[in-house]
């Protein structure tokens, strides 16, 4: 951090506060990488202060990048959510993964976030070591610190230190925001100076459709179970404005068998009524106003192989 403190080094005594402020922008892209739930996810939508990843109890959640974009001080930073790193096991998990080291190595940052309840072990390890063969400048976060006592902490900041050359080491919690501001503060001054890439007002990078078909796949991976949520998959098929200020927005959920579409459906409909309804609450808070949505639920068997469907969620389809 040392190289970048001259930044301060203004003639103070020529210089009027306003002009401090309107110094030098600084801008980059920082991934958020690490383990499935790690809550990289949740620490994203803290730091750009607005839901622009969806989050879940569950593993593998977030599929894509997700660029979430936030301004502190004079920087604008660009997070890359990514998908958790895991050991894949399907043709869609591989495809998780790869976008995820790929995350890593198009960033300025790499940020490893670490549950630090549950500590530095399988794919947390495994993802340690692979960062030793990344270049770019790597940081530490310790999340869930409102789970843990603070001696565990410095053991787990001390053993993932001994493994990689982290520049810094962050303790947070992206549900209760500790941590949170030291954590912006390093970045808006580490990343190089540069021009914003994106508009001030810009938030994220994802096109509505997308984000309202994420806010459905959240609802149900919060409400379907076991394999359900891993073998669906939703898209946004049609977005309709009406005069009346009201959109009706239509989404299709895929899922491999039929077995799994009446799962989806639920007992006279009650799942996927329940879904819509969660849905649409939340898209018309995002919207600022009313929706209309519709899901259908599709089999499509092998949607899990089909190179449209990765396209559609941003992902390179594996050759195999
Ligand atoms: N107690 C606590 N829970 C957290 C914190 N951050 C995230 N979580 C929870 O951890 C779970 C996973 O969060 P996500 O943000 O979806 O995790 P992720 O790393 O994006 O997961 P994938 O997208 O599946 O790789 C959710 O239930 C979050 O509410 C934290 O600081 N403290
Ligand atoms: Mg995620």
């Amino acid at each position: 951090m040392t190289e970048h403190e001259d930044n301060n080094a203004e003639p103070a005594a020529e210089t009027h506060s306003e002009d401090v402020q309107a110094g030098p922008t600084h801008s980059g892209f920082v991934a958020l990488i690490g383990a499935t739930n790690a809550g990289k996810s949740t620490l994203l939508n803290r730091l750009v202060g607005a839901k622009v990843s969806i989050v879940s109890h569950k593993v593998q959640t977030t599929r894509a990048i997700v660029r979430g974009i936030a301004i502190h001080d004079n920087a604008q930073i660009v997070f890359m959510d990514t998908p958790g790193i895991f050991k894949p096991r399907r043709r869609l998990d591989r495809a998780m993964v790869t976008s995820a080291w790929g995350g890593a190595k198009d960033a300025d940052l790499i940020l490893l976030l670490v549950d630090s309840e549950r500590g530095i072990r399988g794919d947390a390890e495994t993802i340690l070591e692979g960062l030793k063969d990344v270049q770019q400048p790597k940081i530490l976060v310790l999340n869930k610190i409102d789970r843990v006592r603070p001696e565990d902490l410095l053991k787990l900041a001390a053993r993932a230190n001994e493994t990689v050359a982290f520049e810094q080491t962050f303790m947070v919690s992206a549900t209760t925001g500790s941590g949170c501001d030291d954590l912006m503060n390093f970045l808006a001054k580490r990343l190089p100076e540069g021009p914003w890439y994106y508009p001030e007002d810009q938030i994220s990078d994802l096109p509505m459709r997308q984000l309202a078909a994420e806010i459905t796949r959240e609802k149900l991976f919060l409400r379907l179970h076991q394999e359900l949520p891993y073998a669906s998959h939703v898209e946004t098929e049609k977005w309709e404005e009406k005069k009346d200020g009201s959109v009706r927005i239509e989404q299709v959920i895929y899922v491999e068998r039929d077995s799994q579409k009446k799962i989806a459906l639920g007992k006279n409909g009650e799942a996927i009524k329940a879904i819509s309804t969660a849905s649409r609450k939340e898209l018309s808070e995002i919207l600022e106003q009313t929706v209309h949505l519709f899901l259908f639920v599709k089999v499509r068997e092998n949607w899990g192989d089909d190179p449209e469907r990765f396209r559609e969620m941003g992902l390179e389809f594996p050759r195999s």
